[in-house]
Order: C-alpha cells, then sequence, then structure tokens
C-alpha cells in the first residue's frame, strides 16, 4: 500500500480571505455543476448510456474552479482525458458535453470523441487528450503560434502527477523556459497514476522541484481549498501574463472515484480514500461560506437544485440527440486529397 512522504514545499493554504457572495455563488455553483454532472455520468455508464472510457473527477472540483477562472476568453485551455470539469468551467455546455458522452452527433465533439475528447475551438478548450502529457507539446505550440502573432493570450496546460514521468512533459518545460513562452503549467497532483503512487515512479515526488530545475517559477497549493487554489491561480496567470513566460502551478488533490470505471483499486486503502473525503473541497467551502454567513441556507439549496437541474436538462438533450448516420462514419477520417501530392 503506498506511503507517502511529505512534500518539500509546503503547499498553499488559504488565510482567512474575505468572500463576496458573487463570488461564493459562482464557485459554489460550479463544483456543485461539476459533481452533480458526473455523479449522473457514472449513473448513466452502469445503465450503458456511456461507452468507452470515463475518468471521473470528483474530489479535484477545486482545480478545474481555480484553474479556469483566472484566464479570460482570448487564452487557450489543453486539457487532459479526465476533462469533464474543466470544459464545464470554460463554459462548455452541460448538454453538448454529455451528448458527447453518449456518443452522440449533437455532441461537443460531433459525438466523435466521447469523453476523453472534449473539444471547443470557440471557447479555444483543445481537447480532451486521452495521452498521458499528450497535450503538453501542444500547449507549447499553441503559445509559440500566440508569441509569432503577437496575440496577447495565455495558454493554460493540465496534466497530471503521471505526466512527470513523459518525456514530454520535461521537453515541453525546457522549451517553455529557454523560449520564454507564455505557458501556465497545472498539474492536478491526485498522487495515483492509475493504480501507481506517485512515490512508486518518481524519485523527487516534489512536483515544483521538477518545475524549478527548468528554470520555471513553480509553487503548490492546496487543490481541496478552492480559495487557496483560485488566489494562487490568479496570480499565476497575471505572472504569465506580465513576464511572458511560464509558471508552474502544482495543485495537490485527490480523485475520490476509481481512475476509471474499470478499476477495483487494489492500490490504496479505503481509510485513505475516507481521510481526503473529510477534505471535500465542495464541504469544506460550503462550511466556510456558512460559517462566514455568506449565502443563506435557502441560497445554498438552489445552488444545489441547479447544478441538478442543468444536469437533468443535458441529460434529456443527450437523449434526443441522434446517431451519426452510418454513410457519414468514413467523414473527416482521411483527407480527400493527399496535401503533398
Ligand atoms: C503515453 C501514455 N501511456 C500510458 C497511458 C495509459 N494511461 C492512461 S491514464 C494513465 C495514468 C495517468 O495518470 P495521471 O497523469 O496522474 O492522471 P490522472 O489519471 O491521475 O488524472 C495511464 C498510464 C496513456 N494514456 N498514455
Ligand atoms: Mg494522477
Amino acid at each position: 500500500m503506498a506511503t507517502r512522504e511529505a512534500p518539500v514545499t509546503a503547499a498553499v493554504t488559504s488565510v482567512g480571505a474575505a468572500l463576496d457572495p458573487a463570488t461564493a455563488r459562482t464557485w459554489l455553483g460550479q463544483m456543485l455543476l461539476i459533481r452533480r454532472f458526473e455523479e449522473k455520468a457514472a449513473e448513466l455508464y452502469s445503465a450503458g448510456k456511456i461507452r468507452g472510457f470515463l475518468h471521473l473527477s470528483i474530489g479535484e472540483e477545486a482545480v478545474s474552479v481555480a484553474a479556469m477562472g483566472a484566464l479570460t476568453l482570448a487564452d487557450n485551455v489543453v486539457s487532459t482525458y479526465r476533462e469533464h470539469g474543466h470544459a464545464l468551467v470554460r463554459g462548455v455546455p452541460p448538454g453538448p458535453l454529455m451528448a458527447e458522452l453518449f456518443g452522440k452527433a449533437n455532441g461537443a465533439s460531433r459525438g466523435r470523441g466521447g469523453s476523453m475528447h472534449i473539444f471547443d475551438v470557440s471557447r479555444r478548450f483543445y481537447g480532451g487528450n486521452a495521452i498521458v502529457a499528450g497535450g503538453m507539446p501542444m500547449a507549447v505550440g499553441l503559445a509559440l503560434a500566440d508569441r509569432l502573432q503577437q496575440r496577447p493570450a495565455i495558454t493554460t496546460c493540465l496534466f497530471g502527477d503521471g505526466a512527470v514521468a513523459e518525456g514530454e512533459f520535461h521537453e515541453s518545460l525546457n522549451l517553455a523556459s529557454l523560449w520564454r513562452l507564455p505557458v501556465l503549467f497545472v498539474c492536478e497532483n491526485n498522487y495515483y497514476a492509475m493504480g501507481t503512487a506517485l512515490d512508486r515512479h518518481q524519485a523527487e515526488t516534489d512536483i515544483t522541484r521538477k518545475g524549478a530545475a527548468y528554470r520555471i517559477p513553480s509553487v503548490a497549493v492546496d487543490g481541496m481549498d478552492v480559495i487557496a487554489n483560485a488566489e494562487v491561480a490568479r496570480h499565476a496567470a497575471e505572472q504569465v501574463r506580465r513576464s511572458g513566460g511560464p509558471f508552474l502551478l502544482e495543485c495537490r488533490t485527490y480523485r475520490f472515484r476509481a481512475h476509471s470505471m474499470y478499476d477495483p483499486e487494489l492500490y490504496r486503502s479505503k481509510e485513505e480514500v475516507e481521510q481526503w473525503k473529510r477534505r471535500d473541497p465542495i464541504v469544506l467551502f460550503r462550511e466556510r461560506v456558512e460559517k462566514d454567513a455568506v449565502l443563506t441556507g435557502a441560497e445554498l439549496e438552489a445552488l444545489d437544485r441547479e447544478a441538478r437541474d442543468a444536469t437533468d436538462q443535458a441529460v434529456a438533450f443527450a437523449e434526443a440527440g441522434e446517431w451519426e448516420p452510418v454513410a457519414d462514419l468514413l467523414k473527416d477520417v482521411q483527407a480527400r486529397e493527399s496535401p503533398c501530392a
């Protein structure tokens, strides 16, 4: 069973920052939408409505809220296969997102991508990438393109702790630093890559130290604390904008569910999972909102109802969608003419 040493760098935690009702409503509403949407997706998977791979980010909602909240719509986002939360906060509507999970033609990627390949060019959301660390060189390329075209935008690149074992992680950090490209690298460190604990595949488990090795300013934050995470992400994004160079933000978090829908979870103890669940980002934030009387009990209930209603409407949208006609299945698979001819 995995045992973890405390990382060398302490994670930033929030220190009593004041909360305003509008922000509380936004953050709680977004986290609840992700939670209810994914709980429903798990149910629909068991019912056979959703097939293929399905990776849930339940427990990691604060990271989505923080990372996406630091951006403007002119910025680019490159994500992983655990991306429903990122997509929802970025503004991909729940209906097309759910329809994509169903594989319907009204899905965000026209039913061609499924859960791991949510794509929305209008929101500069460039996947949904199934390959571990596969999005990282793409993010560096997007930032390079922006630099060459003098577009004043930054690119946020999300990746898991498992990605740090890949060559693409090192190549991407190195080039982004060497060429001073505006990339905000956001590591969702949930301490596991499928069934392998971080300290079973990395000699150095402090991911900020890997960023520092490439001379990238790197900070770790408590990813279960939406207030701290959002504050640090905002500073990180501002620094990328101001300096034009990269930044690495390590968000220390935990997934409460299995890696995907097929995973007996033999690599971690129930006690460990329960311990992390006591720091559920939604519960923690709701407690803080109640303690400071930022929102009333009725407002809190209404937020949860809205998240459930939006999820139900998304399911209805997906159910009403059509399958792509069989005659179209080969469309867009191969170019009609070779560009080299
Ligand atoms: C290059 C590559 N190798 C292996 C896999 C199989 N695989 C899928 S998910 C995963 C674990 C990745 O873990 P992490 O990056 O920590 O992300 P998390 O699932 O924890 O969000 C692996 C090894 C893959 N998709 N791509
Ligand atoms: Mg992981």
